[in-house]
């Protein structure tokens, strides 16, 4: 995948999508994230700009294509309610996996930790750990007990599973800003080993495989080469 953070992925999908031209750097770091958070682009003027869902409206508004052009209100405002889901809770249930389990440390080793050695390395977990003990903290869940997050993580999922039902892409035939969000966090869930390991792949394979069968084209389709 491009990147463990699923902001990156979905921004990548929406430059893929749109045809602009880019370049990623991978940093372990924030540098100059004017938001504070990752992923953050620099424009060919050397403006910096953070926030997908900002970038993306900077974009548009600067003539960009715009993904949700065709979408009626209704549709839009599923756009909404289901960007209010990923971002701001499924996220930080993935989040909780990803860095307060062994199953998510084991994957963060051979991926996103694995270009750090020794001492920068410790202090990345110890950092990440801390970030996300804060983030869980300021949406409540840092107490949530190990059923009361399945149930939280499974129910997010079943009412994405929902939304989807038998379309090909979130809305119907085409892709919208709602894939590039969906796309964000299907990335690490289907394909990141963590989730495989917690038990989670076979969970969604037989109780929602429409988001499986999702996130297996949307791969083949636009990152073929890691298919
Ligand atoms: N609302 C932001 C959220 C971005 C975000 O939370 N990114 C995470 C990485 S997935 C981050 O940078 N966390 C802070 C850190 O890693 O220190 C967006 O849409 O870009």
């Amino acid at each position: 995948m491009v990147s463990v953070s699923p902001f990156c992925c979905k921004l990548d999908l929406y430059l893929k999508s749109t045809n602009v031209d880019y370049e990623i750097q991978y940093s372990n770091f924030k540098g100059k994230a004017p938001r504070g958070t990752k992923p953050h682009v620099v424009s060919v003027e050397g403006t910096r700009l953070g926030d997908t869902t900002q970038i993306i409206r900077h974009l548009v508004e600067r003539g960009g294509i715009d993904l949700d052009v065709d979408l009626d209100q209704q549709q839009k405002a599923l756009t909404h309610g289901l960007k209010c889901l990923v971002e701001n809770h499924l996220f930080y249930l993935g989040m909780h996996y990803r860095f307060r389990t062994k199953e998510g440390d084991k994957s963060m080793q051979q991926s996103a930790y694995v270009t750090l050695k020794g001492p920068a390395k410790s202090a990345a977990k110890i950092y990440k750990k801390k970030a996300t003990d804060k983030r869980l903290r300021g949406v409540g869940m840092q107490h949530w007990t190990d059923a009361e997050l399945e149930i939280a993580f499974k129910e997010d999922l079943r009412t994405i599973s929902t939304w989807l039902g038998s379309n090909t892409y979130f809305h119907g035939d085409s892709l919208t800003t709602a894939d590039c969000i969906l796309w964000g966090v299907m990335s690490q869930l289907y394909f990141d080993p963590a989730f495989a390991d917690l038990g989670f792949v076979k969970w969604m394979e037989s109780d929602v495989p429409n988001l499986v069968r999702y996130a297996q084209m949307i791969r083949a389709k636009f990152y073929p080469e890691s298919a």
